[in-house]
């Protein structure tokens, strides 16, 4: 009997391109029908069959506390009856903003805008403008959002369907995006002393998560905030997948790096359409209608993603213990993991800082993008099947971290390592 996700993306290749509203949802990479989800609840979704999985996506980050979580989901339904939107400023936006201040180091002002790309293509041109340079650095395997400049060697879905070159991305969008592999700040170095006084920003991801996840060494955090002071360059954290998952201050607060300007997405939001960039005050008053640095957007400050997000992160604030459970539910994850990897031949990498980790079947470390894609991701896409087959669903790529929520059970986790065990 055809099942109803088969039914469903054969209907939905018909008017969407791909059948899926972004790429990563596709399965492509490794292979088989995308599963049409109907609905989720706490650590678990349930497909359009009535399948259930352990869920390890949680919408690619945003489903901290898990999904339908109540206090949010009440928030929502009190506040719609209000009206969706205004295109008018509101006393929510303030607090909103308040919060993530109180949260965040180093964010003087924040500036709301409505998913990761806007936020990250928003603090690169602050960044320019705010220096008068055009160059940028990023990190080969990062992936800030799809605006133009940062479709150059991203990690995601560039790095999971093997796109080298993204058409449409013209000479002139790109010529300023100079790169360097993750984790080598020697490249780094040699890249600002090639480009004096050209470079406005490094752009991180302060934790990677879109070549699986790859951990900063020792110093390389702290080596990038040196020679941004020495050079005048904005440090930029993209904490769209770091921001509120890590620790309530980020990345920042968990490694104990300072950033310029910091953007956020994803958690932020609790599962509505939000991202933000916020930093130093100095840098953040360039941006309109302050400064001259436009940037502007219709549903930016939207109610109801505002009251889901402040919902969320209040939250968090008020319980910072929830990171403790989340590290320890991740931690007893690893090494469940590990135990069973150790029984396969075959060697592999597990690679984890609090909630985000992956499985890399690999025999040495990954520590930046090439070691991840010279994995064995043939075997990871059997693994996702096999786990997928045992109502576990990882993120459908060896380019992407998982993710942990806050709702996961004991039991849950006994049955991800079991469903482990039976891959070979
Ligand atoms: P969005 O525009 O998708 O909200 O955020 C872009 C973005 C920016 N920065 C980081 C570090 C990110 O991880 C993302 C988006 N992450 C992907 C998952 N690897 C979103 C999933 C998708 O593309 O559908």
């Amino acid at each position: 009997m055809i099942s109803r996700s088969k039914q469903l993306f054969e209907r939905a290749q018909q008017s969407i391109p791909g059948g899926v509203n972004s790429p990563v949802r596709a399965f492509k990479s490794v292979g088989g029908t995308p599963i049409f989800m109907s609905h989720a609840n706490g650590a678990y979704m349930y497909d359009a069959d009535g399948n259930r999985y352990i869920d390890y996506i949680n919408s690619w980050g945003p489903m901290i506390m898990g999904h339908a979580y109540e206090p949010v989901i009440k928030a929502i339904k009190d506040k719609a009856v209000l009206s969706t939107s205004f295109g008018a400023p509101t006393e929510l936006e303030i607090e909103m903003a308040e919060l993530i201040i109180s949260m965040a180091p180093n964010v003087d002002m924040v500036r709301m805008v409505s998913s990761g790309t806007e936020a990250c293509m928003s603090a690169l041109r602050l960044a320019r403008g705010y220096t008068g340079r055009n160059k940028f650095i990023k990190f080969e395997g990062c992936y800030h959002g799809h605006a133009d400049a940062f479709l150059v060697k991203a990690g995601s879905g560039m790095a999971t369907f093997n796109i080298q070159t993204v058409p449409g991305v013209t000479a002139g969008a790109s010529m300023d995006t100079l790169t360097a592999p993750y984790n080598e700040l020697d490249a780094v170095a040699e890249l600002v002393s090639e480009n004096k006084d050209e470079i406005a920003a490094i752009i991180i991801e302060p934790v990677a998560g879109n070549m699986g996840c790859i951990v900063p060494v020792p110093g390389f955090l702290e080596g990038l905030r040196l020679i941004c002071d020495r050079e005048g360059i904005v440090l930029i954290f993209d904490e769209v997948m770091t921001g509120f998952r890590l620790a309530a201050g980020g990345a920042q607060e968990r490694l104990g790096v300072n950033a310029d300007l910091v953007t956020f997405g994803k958690v932020i939001g609790g599962g509505l359409p939000v991202g933000a960039f916020g930093g130093k005050k100095e840098i953040m008053q360039c941006i309109a209608p302050l400064g001259n640095v436009y940037q502007a957007g219709t549903l930016s400050g939207n109610p109801i993603a505002m009251i889901a997000g402040y919902t969320l992160l209040k939250t968090l604030k008020d319980h910072p213990e929830i990171y403790a459970e989340l590290d320890q539910k991740t931690e007893q994850i690893h090494a469940g993991l590990e135990s069973v990897f150790n029984k396969l031949d075959h060697p592999f990498v597990i690679n984890r800082l609090g909630s985000m980790i992956s499985v890399h079947f690999s025999d040495k470390p990954v520590n930046n993008f090439t070691d991840a894609a010279s994995a064995n991701n043939a075997m990871f896409n059997r693994f996702f099947h096999s786990m997928l087959d045992n109502g576990v669903y990882l993120p459908p790529s060896a380019f992407e971290t998982w993710f942990v929520c806050h709702a996961i059970s004991e039991l849950d986790i006994q049955h991800t390592i079991a469903s482990a065990a039976k891959f070979n």
